[in-house]
Order: structure tokens, then C-alpha cells, then sequence
């Protein structure tokens, strides 16, 4: 297993980046590092900006759709052979549990099928207009797409957008974060594997500042799919802005679990508290707000307070229910939030436990659970991106419609209730770009389109829709002779 390189991916070849910077790699579970790998700079950036749209100007623009499909296809068999490979790297880099880790490497061999499959299947239309018109659209690539990647789910960020991407005839640059770059390595490595046309994907980690922002604003990037935080997402945004560059914005959530009096108890508490904990609740998605109506708050609170009790937080290759924190800085951010709800006077009716003989280096925080929290506190309006879950109690199902609605973010909401009208009203009501009823994340399948409003972001990866933001349509009219 090849982990740290002091090359970067550039034209299909291997090469050192232009200055001598490097990224230190470190292990979350232990706080020791693995290693460096190069760090690009700007000058690498305008390479791999050129050989992407050589790519597109050459070999693999002309590539049919079948042929790239069967790339990806074969990108897919290889990720699935090395499945255990790539989360073990993953692991190590992010601190996830080996399992969840493992589940990462599954989900990116399946966008590397499903969008694989899809190639050859998304097409245009023909339009009826008059009889001596005939009138059809095309769907065209973009050109050159810049994909900015946040730490938390490499691999799964890399299927949805850059395999998306690459099915659409789009070729690729890829700056994975400073916190996880080994597994976008790898990834490259695996489209040598398969032979897929030079330029057509490009692998320049670097920092944001230098590597993400050139990209950001690079004239010859005609798409830039970001995911990672609403600040840094909207000055990506804005710099696009000046070569009216399309950007598809994945930012953060606080989502709300909603359970009602008539809710299957048994059913939610599993969903409710993995949501909030699932990769040390490091995910954009976490279900970090558990709205419980007044007749099962009592009831539901101890449950999940039992829950977080039985969770253990220790080194990922312990393979435990929870991991460390990515960062000493991750860390800092979670551990200040859990001592404001502390000062504030929050009750923290439970917390998991760091294992015994857990490395003194790693970071890890221990899962922690606020109940009575008051809707207009910072803990519930402000996302931790840790294992931090706040309740609150509400009455009614206006109640909870306005709670679930007061965070500016709009990302994903589970609604827990037997009455088929209320889940009908819910879907509707709640501002989310995704909003699961008597489940939360449906397994993740790759089928499902994803994406936010509001303060979340816009535009939608996943499922057969990334391929309409990964295309731009073209309108073409003959009239008849
Ligand atoms: O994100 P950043 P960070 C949220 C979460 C977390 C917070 C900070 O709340 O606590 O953001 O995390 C690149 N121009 N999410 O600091 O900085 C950077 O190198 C262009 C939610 O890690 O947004 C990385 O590749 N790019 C989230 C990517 O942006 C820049 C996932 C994300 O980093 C840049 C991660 C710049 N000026 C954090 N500065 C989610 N939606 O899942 C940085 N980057």
C-alpha cells in the first residue's frame, strides 16, 4: 500500500510540484504523523488546468459514452478489489472506524458502476415545435471541472462529484483537503490502472488558500463542484463569479430528527443516535437536533441516553462505534461548543466513554447529549461537526415544522411518525434539500440525489441528477429546407 508520495498527478504522469512545500500527514488516532506528501502550487494548478482541456481537446474527448462508462465500470472492479486496502488508508488519514471506512470504499466502487452505467444513458430530447421545425438538445460537458474536497468523506465525495464528472465527459482537477489527500491518491492511481485517457484526471493536493483558491478562480475552470464550509464556500462562489464559472455548493447542516408521539420508538433510537455520531458526527449531514414531542420525551431521552452512554470513542483500527476527531483544531472547535452549552447552563444528560489505553495524542472527545435545549440556543442553531446531539421538546406539529425551519441551514430532516398524512405535511413543509421518513440517510445509496438549500448550499450531486450539474444543454433548431 503505497500511503505518502512526494509526487502529485498531473497529464497522467507522476511528477514532483513546482516548489518544495509539503503536507504533513498525520494519524488522528495517535497524533503522530505518517508521513508528508508534496504540495502543489499555483503554477500547478495552471498545469493541470491546461491538461485537462487537452484532454478534452484530444484523446478523452473523443471518447464515446460507452467507452468512458466502461472505464468508470472498470475503475469500479478495481476500487472493489482494493476495498480493504482503501480503508485502511482511509482510517488511518481520517481516524474513521475501520468499518465505516470500509463502507466509504464500497460506496465509491458503486458511484463508479452506477455512474459508469450511466454514461451511455443520459441524453437530450427532441422538442415538438411546428411542422417544419425539428428541434433537439444536447447534453454537453462543461469542459474543465475543479472539485474542492472537504476531510470527512473523501472517497464518497469523490464518487458523486468527480466520477459524475468524468461519466459527462467533463476532465477532472481534484484538490483533496490538507487533513485527507492519501485516498484522492489512490484514486488516481487507479484510473493508471485502468489506462484512462492523460488529463482527464488531475490530482493537486495542496492548501486551500493557495491550491483551492487558484482553482476557485481560474479563467480555464468551467465548473467547480465545493463541499466543505458555508464560509469558504461562498467565497468560491464569488471568485467563480468573475468568469462565470457554474458552482455546485455542498456546505454544512444541522438537521433536524423529528419524533413524534405516534413514532416507532423501537425503530428510531438506532437511526437517532448513529445519525448524530456517525463519523464522530463529522458529517454534513449529522443529524445533530432530535426534536421529541412532549407525550414520548421522557421516554425517548432515556433511551437515547442509554445510548450514548454504551458508545466507546477510541483509535479507528479499534473499530469502535466511534472515532477520533480528524484535527487537533477539529477538536478544539467541538470541545469549545460542548463547554458554551455548558456554561449556558445545558444539561448534558449523557457521554460516551474514551476507552482505556486510547493514545494520550489522539483526538479524541468524548459524545456528548444536551436535553431541554432551548431552539434559539447555538447549540442548535450552529453546526458542531463533532458528536455533540441536542434535544428539544416540542408540542405540536406547527411547533415542530417552525423549530425544524428556524436554522438557516437546509440540508436533510428525518420525520418519525405512523400517520401517513403528517409525513405527507412534513415532506412538504420542512426546508431541506432531503428529508427521510421513519429512516434517516436510506443507506446512502448513491441513487439518491443530494444536496442543500438555504445556507446548505444548491445544486445536487448523487443519483442520475448530478449528470444534469455536471452538463450545461445546448438548444439546436433546424428548420427544414
Ligand atoms: O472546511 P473548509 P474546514 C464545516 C464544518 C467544519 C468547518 C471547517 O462545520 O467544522 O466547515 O472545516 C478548501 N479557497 N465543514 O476548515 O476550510 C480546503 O483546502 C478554496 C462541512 O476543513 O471549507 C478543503 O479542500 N478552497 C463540510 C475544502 O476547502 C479552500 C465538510 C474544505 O475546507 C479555501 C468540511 C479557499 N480560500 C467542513 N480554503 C461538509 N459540507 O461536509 C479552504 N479551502
Amino acid at each position: 500500500m503505497v500511503l505518502c508520495t512526494n509526487e502529485i498527478f498531473i497529464d497522467g504522469r507522476w511528477r514532483k510540484p513546482t516548489g518544495a512545500g509539503t503536507i504533513e500527514i498525520e494519524n488522528p488516532s495517535t497524533g503522530t504523523s505518517i508521513g508528508e506528501i508534496a504540495a502543489s502550487q499555483k503554477e500547478d494548478v495552471d498545469e493541470a488546468v491546461d491538461a485537462a482541456q487537452s484532454a478534452l481537446d484530444g484523446d478523452w474527448g473523443q471518447l464515446s459514452a460507452v467507452d468512458r462508462g466502461r472505464l468508470l465500470t472498470k475503475m469500479g472492479q478495481v476500487v472493489t478489489e482494493q476495498v480493504d486496502e482503501l480503508a485502511q488508508m482511509e482510517a488511518l488519514d481520517v481516524g474513521k472506524p475501520l468499518k465505516q471506512a470500509k463502507a466509504d470504499a464500497i460506496a465509491l466502487a458503486r458511484y463508479l458502476e452506477f455512474y459508469g452505467g450511466c454514461a451511455d444513458k443520459f441524453h437530450g430530447e427532441t422538442i415538438p415545435y411546428g411542422n417544419d421545425y425539428t428541434v433537439y438538445t444536447l447534453r454537453e460537458p462543461h469542459g474543465v471541472t475543479a472539485h474542492i474536497i472537504p476531510w470527512n468523506y473523501p472517497m464518497q465525495i469523490i464518487g458523486r462529484s468527480v466520477v459524475a464528472a468524468l461519466a459527462t465527459g467533463n476532465a477532472a482537477v481534484l484538490k483533496p483537503a490538507e487533513e485527507a489527500c492519501l485516498t484522492a491518491l489512490a484514486f488516481a492511481r487507479i484510473a493508471e490502472t485502468v489506462g484512462l485517457p492523460k488529463g482527464a484526471l488531475n490530482v493537486v493536493p495542496g492548501t486551500g488558500e493557495l491550491v483551492g483558491a487558484a482553482l476557485a478562480s481560474h479563467p480555464g475552470v468551467n465548473h467547480i463542484s465545493f463541499t466543505g464550509s458555508t464560509a469558504v464556500g461562498t467565497s468560491v462562489q464569488a471568485a467563480a463569479a468573475q468568469n462565470t464559472a457554474p458552482v455546485t455548493l455542498e456546505l454544512g447542516g444541522k438537521s433536524p430528527q423529528i419524533v413524534f408521539d405516534d413514532a416507532s420508538i423501537e425503530a428510531a433510537i438506532p437511526f437517532l443516535v448513529n445519525a448524530g455520531v456517525q463519523n464522530a458526527g463529522q458529517t454534513c449531514s449529522a443529524g445533530s437536533r432530535i426534536l421529541i414531542q412532549r407525550g414520548v420525551y421522557q421516554q425517548v431521552l432515556e433511551r437515547l441516553a442509554e445510548r450514548f452512554q454504551s458508545l466507546r470513542v477510541g483509535p479507528a483500527i479499534e473499530d469502535l462505534e466511534v472515532g477520533p476527531l480528524v484535527s487537533g483544531r477539529q477538536k478544539a472547535i467541538v470541545t469549545d461548543f460542548v463547554e458554551h452549552g455548558e456554561k449556558t447552563g445545558l444539561e448534558v444528560v449523557a457521554q460516551g466513554t474514551i476507552i482505556d489505553g486510547a493514545p494520550s495524542g489522539g483526538h479524541f472527545v468524548c459524545p456528548t447529549l444536551f436535553a431541554d435545549v432551548p431552539p434559539d440556543h447555538k447549540l442548535a442553531n450552529e453546526e458542531v461537526f463533532g458528536p455533540v446531539v441536542v434535544v428539544i421538546p416540542f408540542d405540536t406539529e406547527e411547533e415542530a415544522v417552525q423549530i425544524a425551519n428556524n436554522a438557516d441551514y437546509g440540508l436533510v430532516a428525518g420525520v418519525w411518525t405512523r400517520d401517513g398524512g403528517r409525513q405527507m405535511r412534513m415532506a412538504r413543509q420542512i426546508k431541506a434539500g432531503q428529508v427521510f421518513i421513519n429512516n434517516y440517510g436510506a443507506g446512502g445509496g448513491v441513487e439518491l440525489p443530494f444536496g442543500g438549500v438555504g445556507r446548505s448550499g444548491h445544486g445536487r450531486e448523487k443519483g442520475f441528477e448530478a449528470l444534469y450539474g455536471f452538463t450545461t444543454l445546448k438548444t439546436v433548431a433546424a428548420l427544414h429546407g
